[in-house]
């Protein structure tokens, strides 16, 4: 596929793709293995994260708890955890890693100061969500498989969005029907991601992400082309660090949730 095709066809529209050699010119794509981490990086203290949000009042971006990265990259080697590592920016502690991998030509506004990972054991999920930022992602895979569902921004109300957020309150890997019906006529992509295949995220894009196996990513992020674009994400970040936070010191975590439940459940049914 050609540059021109990748950009008329599904960067400039918004849709997502997945790319099979994106990254195969990388060193990172045969030498970041589990073992070169834990050989190399184990000794990190790292923060770890559970699964779900939903239902609890809290982020999906909630720390856990931290642990030493060698411990935790031989939990997720050996079988099924609910750990993650999210958002991980390695590159902080080990800049010399950022050799291995390029930006292609692709975008112009590549965020080269936030790369991250993502890690997570066989199992584990991340519920769905869109970027806060509104960035567009590059999510390549490295070490086994994992499912991720997307769906377009113009889905947000029959996913039952929940007001000042990048999130709900739907379990999409167990989707309750009965309380969320306009659920069912929400249609989005499935795709499974195998070691070196890359994901296109477009901006505002929901994705809710399943460990089909142990494993982990790479994301670089490009904001948004356009200053409206720009300005929305700058709009998001306020009312999810400002008022979303303020509304829930003022009224109650529990409360607030349920009062944002009500209006997303209001919005869907008008429908
Ligand atoms: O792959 C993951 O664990 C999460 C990826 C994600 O949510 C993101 O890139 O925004």
């Amino acid at each position: 596929m050609t540059r021109e095709t990748l950009q008329n066809d599904f960067i400039n529209p918004y849709k997502p793709v997945v790319m099979k050699n994106f990254s195969k010119n990388w060193t990172a794509r045969n030498k970041w293995t589990l073992d070169y981490f834990k050989k190399n990086h184990g000794d990190l203290m790292v923060p770890v994260y559970k699964e779900a949000f939903a239902n609890t009042g809290t982020s999906y971006t909630s720390t856990e708890n931290k642990m030493r990265f060698s411990e935790y990259l031989d939990l997720i080697a050996t079988g099924p955890t609910q750990y993650r590592m999210f958002l991980f920016n390695i590159f902080k502690h080990a800049p010399e890693l950022c050799h291995d991998f390029d930006y292609p030509d692709l975008f112009d506004r590549y965020l080269k100061k936030h790369p991250f990972m993502f890690f997570g054991g066989e199992t584990s999920f991340v519920d769905v969500h869109y970027d806060l930022d509104l960035s567009h992602v590059i999510l390549t895979q490295f070490h086994g498989k994992k499912r991720i569902i997307l769906f377009a921004p113009e889905c947000s109300d029959y996913l039952y969005r929940h007001p000042l957020t990048v999130s709900c309150n739907v379990d999409i890997g167990n989707p309750d029907f009965e309380r969320y019906p306009r659920l069912k006529e929400v249609k989005g992509y499935i795709c499974d991601l195998e070691h070196g295949d890359t994901l296109f995220i477009p901006t505002g894009y929901w994705h809710y992400v399943y460990y089909s196996t142990g494993g982990f990513s790479l994301a670089v992020r490009s904001r948004p082309e356009n200053l409206s674009q720009r300005m929305l994400s700058a709009l998001k970040i306020f009312n999810l660090t400002i008022l979303d936070h303020g509304m829930s010191t003022l009224l109650g975590a529990q409360k607030w949730y349920g009062m944002k439940e009500q209006m997303a459940v209001k919005k869907a049914n008008k429908l």
